[in-house]
């Protein structure tokens, strides 16, 4: 037992972790960069079905790229299902999203030990390009299958470098022309559960080790572009200048201004600078807004703000300026009865203490909710950090959270 009473990781769930930490994570940062269908992606996805191969559990692949693993039949339908993503931000820690992976894979291991007999399919996920931080759209994998992500919409999607999805599908061995809803597949689930390590400290505040979702903020992505004119640092006067450093850095300050009234997040935290010249006043600074709330009015009052202060910067300085809204997922309330039925078999049957929390974090279990009943259990964040190398969880948390999921899906499997 370690010293604060709980046992240690399973060697399993240890193995695994050491397996998958080296995957993608940059020597220099020491964060992880596992985008999609890169080298990293693949690595990632072959661990996957290498856990799955080891377990004797059928793998497949779906037409979205997303990864299953199953224990019995999924065509006999009410399929308890739990899994979550291997992909991660620039830079991003090693918990957001693997824990839920690795979790799943050793509460399976647990339950066996345990020597649970299932009645109904257990399936375990890897939802592919969840972060989105390729192609700029998060949660790429759950919105194609539950048709929230139209195909053409998906084959415009570019990264950076001006590769498409198709082309970057293609490129890692996928067809791209296979994308698209995947209804059947997901009328077979009759429950998803996402284990996630929590992004705040709500469960370290209260000295919880494990949580269950109430309800994710609605979010959404805007693109904002300040064209201006690119002219020399040196020679051109102050008053002849259209910068649109100048607007944008000007809107940033109006976003934290704005959320801070409106009791809640907007973040620029990407930009793009053209031509990018030391000695040079940009002709574009193209900046993308994260906004989040927790009811859509307030999100929709603070994104107009925004917007307005950005177009009032923008005329002051000769400056042209587009918005798009890149993204949008609407406020998610996962379902009621599948969150009691979580905290009664935690609460009542495991005698855990379970806190209900909601999130301002975005998950492919809130893609899904609309179609599948689906739920999510949080793991003690100490620090809070998240999307940073910085992210941590105690091995003692992990391990509850195994042991939740584990109760959580013998529980469902026995409805
Ligand atoms: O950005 C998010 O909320 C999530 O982590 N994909
Ligand atoms: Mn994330
Ligand atoms: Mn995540």
């Amino acid at each position: 037992m370690t010293r604060n009473g709980h046992p240690p990781a399973p060697a399993a769930f240890q193995e695994m972790w050491r397996d998958l930490s080296p995957v993608g994570r940059h020597p220099g940062s020491g964060g992880y960069r596992r985008f999609a269908w890169t080298a990293a992606d693949s690595d990632c996805r072959s661990w996957f079905r290498e856990q799955a191969e080891a377990r004797g559990l059928a793998y497949e692949v779906d037409r979205n790229g997303n990864q299953w693993a199953w224990l019995g039949d999924p065509a006999a339908g009410d399929a308890v299902v739990t899994g979550s993503h291997l992909d991660s931000v620039p830079d991003g820690g090693a918990f957001d999203g693997p824990l839920g992976v690795v979790s799943a894979f050793a509460a399976l291991d647990e339950l066996r030990g345990r020597g649970v007999e299932f009645g109904k399919p257990l399936g375990i996920v890897n939802f592919g390009d969840e972060e989105g931080a390729r192609f700029g759209l998060a949660c790429v994998g759950s919105r194609l299958t539950a048709g929230r992500l139209g195909i053409a919409e998906a084959h415009r999607l570019t990264d950076a470098d001006g590769i498409t999805l198709p082309q970057a599908m293609e490129a890692a061995g996928y067809d791209p022309d296979a994308i698209g809803a995947d209804p059947e597949r997901l009328s077979r689930i009759g429950a998803f559960v996402e284990l996630h390590v929590e992004q705040g400290r709500a469960l370290d505040l209260n000295g919880d080790r494990v949580g269950i979702a109430s309800a994710i903020w609605p979010h959404g992505r805007w693109r904002f572009d300040f064209r201006g004119q690119a002219n020399h640092a040196g020679t051109t006067r102050l008053g002849d200048r259209r910068d649109p450093m100048l607007s944008y850095a000007e809107t940033v300050l109006a976003a934290r201004r704005e959320a801070r009234l409106a009791g809640a997040v907007a973040t620029f935290g990407k930009i793009a600078v053209e031509p990018n010249g030391v000695n040079a006043i940009p002709s574009l600074v193209r900046g993308w807004l994260d906004s989040r709330a927790a009811d859509q009015t307030t999100l929709d009052a603070m994104v107009t703000g925004i917007e307005e202060a950005a177009h009032d910067f923008a005329a002051e300085h000769g400056v042209e300026l587009d918005v798009v809204r890149e993204s949008f997922t609407p406020v998610v309330e996962f379902d009621h009865a599948l969150r009691d039925e979580l905290a009664r078999i935690l609460g009542k049957e495991a005698g855990l203490k379970v806190p209900v929390l909601g999130t301002g974090a975005g998950h492919d279990a809130g893609i899904l909710s609309g179609t599948v009943p689906t739920a999510m259990l949080f793991v003690r964040n100490p620090t809070g950090i998240s999307h940073s190398p910085a992210e941590y969880a105690a091995e003692d948390d992990c391990v509850a959270g195994v042991t939740a999921l584990a109760d959580v899906l013998e529980g469902l499997a026995r409805r």
